[in-house]
């Protein structure tokens, strides 16, 4: 098989890219290692910053999410059995998020690739590229044991974290910067109505909560976890009960518990990878950098590097211009770096962190009072949530 551009990994980077150049006349293949219900079955993001909305509209995938999806102009941050509102709309010149699943927008791409009869492949094994330090690269991978190969011009490592387009670098040309943090959440998903119309971020001695949602019958919520926990430590009883300890009163009197319907730990981590261009390979999105949870950095920056990518691929299959191509891995990390900040200062301000002495805890409430003194704080944490520009 022959493409332009051929794309590891079908996750929300991969499909946007592969959506938005189809829309260009730039043709794609995408290899993707699950199956669709698998890549479907991940319960992760929920926050989107409007640059990613203005992308899944511009990827013709924006319908269902301008429908279902609720815009949220605020969030609360809960400290010491008090509620503080952050105003996103006032302070970040009247912007907002929107909050509609990864579960959800993934489904809205493979349903958009499938009406223009994109090529995805699923269960694709033992994907590889190869030469992408020429002009001929090539990937190969297998299929129900059968051996099989697509030439294109670029090859982008859109796999995630565990992906094999990052490893396939060479150590001494890529150089990795990681923080991990020494606990990770715990998520829930429950049918029930969601205890606040907007996310409450709680601080407390106990551990970080989130009250997320992804609709109003739709619940998520998450608490920070040791490392050394699993899911089977966590019966649903113990969880709303560890929950409603960590919220402040006048929010856990209100939470409505009920079955869970999905359940997962994940660890905190900080990651960057520079650059991210190899060759005529490009890494995008988790393959290159990965951020804690707490921000909802991750797949807004992901969505920032495909804006990058798509406007770089534009340029040079129309006009001939590679300079969007060949600064994208500059441009990207200039960006992942302010989300990576932002990440780990967020993580930092609302997280109980095991090894803490009582001057970090201190830092940690003048930080918070310093935040709802100021209207220049709340402007930076504003900015910052909804996304810096493209
Ligand atoms: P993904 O989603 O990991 O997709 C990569 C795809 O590549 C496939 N793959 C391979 N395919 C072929 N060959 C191989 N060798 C392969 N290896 C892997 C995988 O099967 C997969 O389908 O990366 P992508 O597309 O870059 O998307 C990134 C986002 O998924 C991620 O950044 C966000 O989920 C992070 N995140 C959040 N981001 C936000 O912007 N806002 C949020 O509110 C938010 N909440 C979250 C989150 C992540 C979380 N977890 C579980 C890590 C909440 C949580 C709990
Ligand atoms: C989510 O709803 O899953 C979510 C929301 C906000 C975050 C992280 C996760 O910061």
């Amino acid at each position: 098989m022959k493409t332009q551009v051929c794309i590891i990994g079908g996750g929300p980077s991969g499909l946007m890219l592969s959506q938005l150049l189809h829309l260009k006349g730039i043709e794609t293949v995408v290899l993707e290692r699950q199956t669709r219900d698998y890549v479907l079955s991940r319960i992760r993001a929920g926050v989107l910053e409007n640059g990613f909305a203005k992308l899944m509209r511009e990827a013709q995938c924006g319908e269902r999410m301008d429908r279902e999806g609720e815009i949220h102009d605020g969030f609360f941050l809960a400290h010491a059995d008090k509620l503080n509102r952050v105003d996103l709309h006032k302070y970040s010149g009247g912007n907002s998020v929107m909050v509609y699943g990864q579960t959800e927008l993934t489904r809205d791409l493979y349903e958009a690739r499938d009406r223009m009869n994109g090529i995805v492949i699923h269960s694709a094994e033992n994907v590889q590229p190869h030469d992408v330090k020429s002009d001929m690269p090539y990937v190969t991978y297998s299929v129900g044991g059968e051996e099989k190969r697509v030439d294109c011009d670029f090859i982008i490592g859109a796999d995630g974290f565990h992906g094999v387009s990052r490893k396939s670098i060479p150590s001494d040309v890529i150089k990795e910067y990681e923080k991990v943090y020494p606990f990770g959440w715990l998520g829930v998903l429950s049918r029930t109505k969601p205890v606040s119309p907007e996310l409450i971020y709680a601080k407390h001695p106990r551990g970080f909560a989130l009250c997320s949602l992804r609709s109003q019958v739709l619940s998520r919520y998450y608490i920070q976890v040791p490392l050394t926990d699993s899911v089977e430590d966590w019966s649903d009883e113990a969880f709303w009960a560890e929950l409603k300890r960590r919220l402040p009163a006048e929010v856990s009197e209100q939470l409505i518990t009920g079955p869970t319907i999905e359940k997962s730990i994940a660890p905190l981590r900080s990651f960057v990878a520079e650059p991210m261009r190899y060759g005529n390979m490009f890494l995008a999105g988790d393959a290159a950098h990965i951020v804690p949870p707490t921000g909802a950095r991750g797949l807004n920056t992901a969505g920032s590097d495909i804006y990058y990518l798509y406007h770089g691929f534009v340029d040079h299959y129309q006009k001939g211009d590679s300079t969007g191509l060949d600064n994208y891995s500059e441009k990207a990390l200039s960006r992942v770096w302010k989300a990576q900040r932002f990440s780990w200062w967020l993580t930092t301000l609302l997280h109980t962190f095991p090894d803490s002495i009582e001057y970090d805890q201190k830092l940690q409430e003048v930080e918070m009072a310093y935040l709802f003194s100021s209207d220049a704080a709340q402007s930076s944490l504003a900015e910052n949530y909804v996304g810096l520009p493209f």
